[in-house]
């Protein structure tokens, strides 16, 4: 990798040296961009930035709706050698005070969905960018305005490997999000060793993500990582429903689908899905969360659409374990991915034998700094390029690794430990089950088990029925003691299975 790198040029500059300028990189409800039209408007708004004070090493904060302003947005202050950071558009006012807070920005940068909420967040502190049709008020800029204004170039920012240009939120389902600190090079190597080490991504690749791009897992698969080839990407602003899934796959007909569990149930149980054509998919990547082995073999029997099942964190950029297309195993995560070291450690922080839970700890080129502002925090999960992932796994001897929950959500039930992850994935195997979520609560000093049970519409099954069915596949002390039928889980704006919420339900 060269010394000299800007991420910019890298994933777009790169697409119009090698004549692929006529190319598309993103598909929208507005058309098909181009690479030489998605550089003209990184052109623009890099000129925009620059001419509000944004320098080099500068915060960007983006609350956009996923769309080529997004994208160009991005790739914008990418340009300028600013530090890019994202929120997910439907935040309340008090979420956006907190990451104004913490993010300190240069400049926000919001759209019609945010602007209100944004505005009353930021008060006169912050300068507000807007994309779109808005009244603007006294300080803020207009952003295609000011766009229109640039120069023929606007010259890239030299930066180099090792500068900060990227900050990745946590989930934050355990404390406020924090972000963790990535250098240019971190989406440079993700995407040579997990999108083309193991997806073989390649320039006709169509990449539809389901999360929203604020979230890097989605960003980088559907905004960088097709980009790094020439392919494209899809962004659509509203929120991701499965008739919209299905809708656009069958307007766009992408090769690769960027999922997440919960969507992956949903899209199985829906009464439609034995007639969509998902053909033209050849993979489907699942993240975000462990997929259960039921479900992998129920999306297989009702799409059989290849599913590559990895894990990834922000903390490490991106997938950094993960099945490989066409040796997958159902129920894993797969093995590291090349460029990478994982390893199952014991609390002695020794490697435990092959087949034994310990904790995952993985190094890499891509592992973040720190995470900003917090140094207790990332002296306990970072040491040199190795991350503490928090993360209980277990390794096979052919080294594929598989979730056992988190570290910090074991339960000790009738003083046995006890991973909620396993009595949820046992429970998702019923056939009426479609979501379940299960943590403990103390009553008279005893922990006790309950799990949090969405059923498939129209399904009947008694409480009683589930509790039999977990107690016949695990060990009776797994069998959870109360069993709650709800209307939904409680999930973080990831997607994720909301652990510290689920808690402090009922
Ligand atoms: O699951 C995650 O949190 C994640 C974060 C960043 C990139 C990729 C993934 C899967």
């Amino acid at each position: 990798m060269p010394e000299r790198l800007n991420v910019a040029e890298y994933f777009i500059d790169r697409n119009l040296e090698e004549g692929r300028g006529d190319r598309t990189a993103l598909l929208t409800a507005h058309g098909a961009h181009t690479y030489a039209d998605l550089a003209d408007r990184v052109r623009g708004i890099a000129h925009a930035l620059l001419s509000v004070g944004v320098r080099r090493g500068d915060r960007v904060l983006l609350a956009l709706s996923d769309g080529v302003e997004f994208v160009a947005t991005w790739y914008a202050a990418q340009r300028i050698g600013a530090v890019t950071a994202e929120v997910y558009t439907f935040l309340p006012v008090k979420d956006y005070e907190y990451f104004l807070g913490y993010v300190r920005p240069a400049a926000v940068v919001a759209d019609e969905v945010t602007l209100e909420r944004m505005r009353e967040a930021a008060g006169d502190r912050f300068r507000l960018l807007v994309v779109g049709p808005a009244e603007l008020r006294s300080g803020e800029i207009d952003l295609a305005q000011r766009a229109a204004s640039a120069p023929d170039r606007v010259d890239p920012a030299p930066t180099s490997r090792d500068d900060v240009v990227i900050w990745k939120f946590t989930t934050g389902s355990t404390g406020a999000p924090k972000a963790c600190v990535h250098p240019v090079a971190s989406p440079v190597l993700s995407h040579h060793n997990y999108a083309r080490r193991v997806l073989d991504i390649v320039e006709e690749d169509v990449v539809l993500p389901v999360p929203k791009l604020f979230f890097g897992y989605a960003r980088d698969l559907a905004a960088l990582f097709p980009f790094g080839v020439g392919g494209a990407g899809i962004g659509f602003p509203e929120r991701t429903t499965v008739e919209r899934i299905f809708e656009l796959v069958a307007r766009y007909r992408p090769t690769i689908l960027v999922n997440v569990p919960t969507m992956m149930s949903a899209m199985v149980a829906h009464p439609r899905a034995s007639e969509q054509d998902l053909s033209c998919l050849r993979v489907c990547t699942s993240a975000g969360e462990a997929l259960p082995a039921e479900l992998h073999a129920r999306w297989d029997a009702t799409f059989g659409v290849e599913v590559v099942d990895g894990i990834g964190s922000s903390e490490a950029y991106h997938i950094y374990v993960s099945n490989r297309p066409g040796t997958g195993r159902r129920g894993t995560c797969g093995q590291a991915v090349p460029g990478y070291l994982a390893r199952v450690v014991g609390e002695t922080g020794l490697e435990v034998p092959d087949g034994e839970v310990g904790t995952l700890e993985v190094t890499g080129g891509t592992v973040a700094r720190e995470y900003f502002g917090d140094a207790e925090k990332s002296a306990a999960t970072f040491r040199g390029d190795t991350v503490r992932t928090g993360d209980l796994f277990s390794r096979d001897t052919d080294g594929y690794f598989t979730y056992r929950g988190r570290a910090d959500d074991l339960l000790k039930v009738g003083g046995i430990w006890v991973a909620p992850g396993e009595i949820e994935h046992c429970v998702l195997g019923h056939p009426d089950v479609l979501e379940c979520g299960v943590a403990g609560h103390e009553t008279d000093g005893l922990v006790r088990t309950r799990a949090f049970v969405v059923l498939r519409e129209g399904a009947v099954v008694s409480a009683e029925e589930l509790r039999e069915f977990v107690g016949s596949r695990l060990s009776g002390h797994k069998r959870p003691h109360e069993i709650e039928f709800v209307a939904e889980l409680p999930r973080t704006t990831n997607g994720k299975l909301d652990r510290r919420a689920l808690r402090e339900l009922r």
